[in-house]
């Protein structure tokens, strides 16, 4: 902390297709910014730990059924239950790192065909991210990595809708990462730009929430 206030840590969100390397990339990302001595922590959603992230677990691995407008709204849930624990967090100067948010939210859903309004509407009066790192892959590229498994979104031209509709939500708050680069430098980009917004929020950046 630098003495300030309203010092807080900072809400970075990393989005993408399946495969753009997100995953690995967060844990990085973390490990950086805790070099620095910045408290900072990781979440992913969906969390699959709670009752609803079950729900939504056995969903994806088709062990269950659910129609895309209640999936859809058991995903906005499960941000929701995890909410006032991240308020909290920012609050206290932890930065959260977090693997997929509500961009994914309204992404994957609107690739099934459904209104992208109606898609935001649960979203509304979330923590907005100060920052969302992109990490932009082309949908065939991403296929090539390793084959798609059994999970439900695992195709190419699901895929492809879902890269559309991140185009459609991308804002000033996105930094757009070259994904096929090597990792070493999408790694080096993400640094640059989460300790920038690091400094911003603990400068007292206030909270903001969607849709900005
Ligand atoms: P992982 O493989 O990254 O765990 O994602 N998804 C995710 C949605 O459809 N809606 C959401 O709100 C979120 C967060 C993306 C599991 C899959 O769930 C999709 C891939």
């Amino acid at each position: 902390s630098i003495g300030n206030n309203d010092s807080r840590g900072a809400l970075i969100v990393l989005e993408g297709l399946d495969r753009c390397g997100k995953t690995s990339q967060s844990s990085r990302l973390l490990s950086y910014l805790d070099s620095f001595g910045h408290s900072v922590e990781l979440l992913r959603f969906p969390d699959r730990s709670t009752n609803v992230g079950q729900m939504i677990s056995a969903y994806l691995s088709k062990q269950s059924h659910l129609n895309d407008h209640t999936i859809h709204l058991l995903f906005s849930a499960n941000r929701w239950e995890k909410r006032s624990m991240m308020e909290t967090k920012l609050k206290a100067g932890t930065t959260l790192i977090v693997d997929r948010y509500s961009y994914s939210g309204v992404a994957y859903s609107f690739a099934k065909g459904i209104d992208i309004e109606w898609c935001k509407a649960p979203e509304i009066g979330l923590l907005a991210p100060d920052l969302v790192l992109y990490l932009d892959i082309p949908p065939e590229k991403a296929a090539e990595r390793g084959g798609y498994g059994d999970e439900r979104y695992d195709h190419l031209e699901f895929q492809k809708k879902v890269a559309q509709c991140f185009q459609i939500l991308c804002d000033s708050s996105w930094k757009i990462i070259d994904a096929c680069q090597a990792m070493e430098d999408v790694e080096k980009q993400l640094q640059e730009t989460a300790l920038d917004r690091v400094i911003t929020c603990q400068k007292g950046k206030p909270l903001s929430f969607l849709w900005r």
